[in-house]
């Protein structure tokens, strides 16, 4: 959580804003659909809103900070003897209690000033629902001011929870060192004996006994990959394998392709059938994300129709919010389904 007033993650409800204004002109069907796929394409893209909150110290009692500096916000939010608590307010007609949220500093300035915080919108639907509130009010001192009832909000987390993989391809973004699936596939160099970025973060999770096996595997040829067990990591397997140092000529193209395509059929020479690539090359070896993106997903979805009947899923399991957006769109394109929830 950060309360940095100039937080991107606050850039883009104003997609919800509109099509609450669109709802309050015509309150049909469609239009409160809309605001649902407003809210899910925000929780789909890591979205914040600004909650009111308040600090506790660990004995229960609340601990008043008004009118803190931004700094000082973020620094006390760190501090592990202090509790944060969100602040809900009172429907006095309804005599129920709702989660104010904010879509942006601007409506948050019109009610009374409080501490609050900058936080992912479904973990603040989340939250609401843990606590039992009646739901969640959205900018409340607005106009277009919209509460949203805990059944829709329940409706919502789970269809935006929904595994979204509706074929064998999913989308992830995150650490794939944290994920809990079969097989992750490490960008690796020639040694196989760790390094930075993706390579030294599974390492570094694994343990010292995955640097041990792979000193036994006698390194690895780009394009071709060679299988681990995943010692104190999530997954069981992990499959090194070694893009090419970006060039700018065809070579790294193909030889990418044979990474993505290598480490598929290791996975199921294994009868190994889930598997999670993180954007091979595309860090420290060079490789323009733009065009590395499309060659992983062309060289995947090709070796999963040549495969159809062995049931391999595979997930790309993406870091930042850039390579997701640009991956949903690769995906999209290709797959032609602009509006499935993969
Ligand atoms: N989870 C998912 N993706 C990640 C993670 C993570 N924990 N960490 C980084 N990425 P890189 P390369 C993304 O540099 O370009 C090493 O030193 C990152 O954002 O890890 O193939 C090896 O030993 C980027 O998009 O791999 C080699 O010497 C992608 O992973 C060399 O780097 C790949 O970035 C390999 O370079």
């Amino acid at each position: 959580m950060t309360g940095l007033k100039s937080d991107e993650r606050l850039q883009g409800n104003e997609l919800i804003i509109e099509a609450i204004g669109d709802f309050n002109k015509e309150q049909s069907e469609e239009n409160a659909l809309h605001i649902t796929m407003a809210i899910l394409k925000r929780i789909e893209d890591d979205g914040c809103m600004i909650a009111p909150i308040q600090f506790h110290d660990n004995a229960g009692n609340p601990v008043k900070l008004n009118a803190l500096t931004e700094e000082e916000l973020v620094k006390l939010q760190e501090n592990d003897d202090l509790n944060v608590s969100v602040q809900a307010v009172s429907d006095e007609q309804t005599m129920t209690d709702w989660l104010p949220v904010f879509t942006s500093y601007e409506s948050y300035h019109k009610g009374d000033t409080t501490t609050v915080m900058v936080h992912p919108l479904a973990e603040l639907m989340a939250i609401a629902l843990d606590i039992g509130l009646a739901g969640v009010m959205i900018d409340p001192w607005d106009d277009y001011a919209l509460n949203i009832p805990a059944e829709s909000l329940a409706s919502i987390m789970e269809l935006a929870m929904e595994p979204g993989d509706d074929g064998d391809l999913t989308l992830i973004q995150g650490d794939i060192t944290k994920m809990d699936i079969e097989c992750i596939v490490n960008a690796a160099n020639n040694t196989l004996l760790g390094g930075s970025g993706v390579d030294g973060a599974i390492h570094k999770a694994a343990g010292p006994q995955l640097l041990e096996e792979c000193r036994t595997l006698h390194g690895c040829k780009t394009g071709e990959a060679k299988l681990t067990k995943g010692y104190n990591l999530p997954a069981d397997y992990v499959i090194h394998t070694v893009g090419p140092i970006y060039s700018g000529t065809l070579k790294d193209e193909s030889q990418l392709f044979d990474c993505y395509w290598n480490s598929l059929d290791l996975a199921a020479q294994n009868d190994i059938h889930a598997i999670a690539f993180p954007a091979i090359s595309t860090g420290v070896f060079g490789y323009p994300k733009e065009e590395a993106c499309p060659v992983a997903i062309d060289a995947v979805l090709e070796w999963l129709n040549m495969n159809d009947d062995y049931g391999m899923k595979v997930a790309f399991c993406v870091h930042n919010n850039e390579d997701y957006a640009m991956y949903r769109q690769h995906l999209d394109m290709i797959l032609g389904e602009p509006d499935s929830e993969r």
